[in-house]
């Protein structure tokens, strides 16, 4: 059985949304992460289960990607336009992203960790 650990729904740089989503997750607050060569930063967030936040890629030099495939995530980071992703995590864990899109000779070492701790009361 596939366990889902995340809903994640990906926007638009027009912020236009799919259908079926809640628009109200747009106004969660935000956090912008920069993928360069040869990292994101920051490298590594903490995260709420239960708690919808919205992560904003943008890149500062050439296109990165980002997958945080126990996230349900994979987006291309282009710089202009950003990429953005809504994220309400279900489940406590350390989840593991990398760039998949080649950016030079250390792409391979590119790494992410989002932090998924209990929700708090
Ligand atoms: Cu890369």
């Amino acid at each position: 059985m596939l366990v889902t650990a995340a809903t994640v729904c990906v926007l638009s740089s027009s912020g236009s949304h799919s259908a079926g989503h809640v628009l109200a997750e747009t106004s969660a607050p935000a956090i912008v992460i920069h993928a360069k060569r040869y990292a994101f930063v920051p490298s590594q967030i903490t995260l709420q289960a239960g708690r919808t936040v919205r992560l904003t890629f943008i890149s500062d030099d050439v296109p990165h990607s980002i997958a945080i495939p126990g996230l349900q995530i994979d987006v291309p980071i282009a710089g202009n336009p950003v990429s953005e992703v809504v994220i309400t995590p279900s489940a406590a864990g350390d989840f593991t992203g990398m760039c998949t899109r080649y950016c030079g000779a250390d792409h391979d070492k590119i790494a992410f960790v989002v932090h998924v701790i209990e929700q708090r009361q």
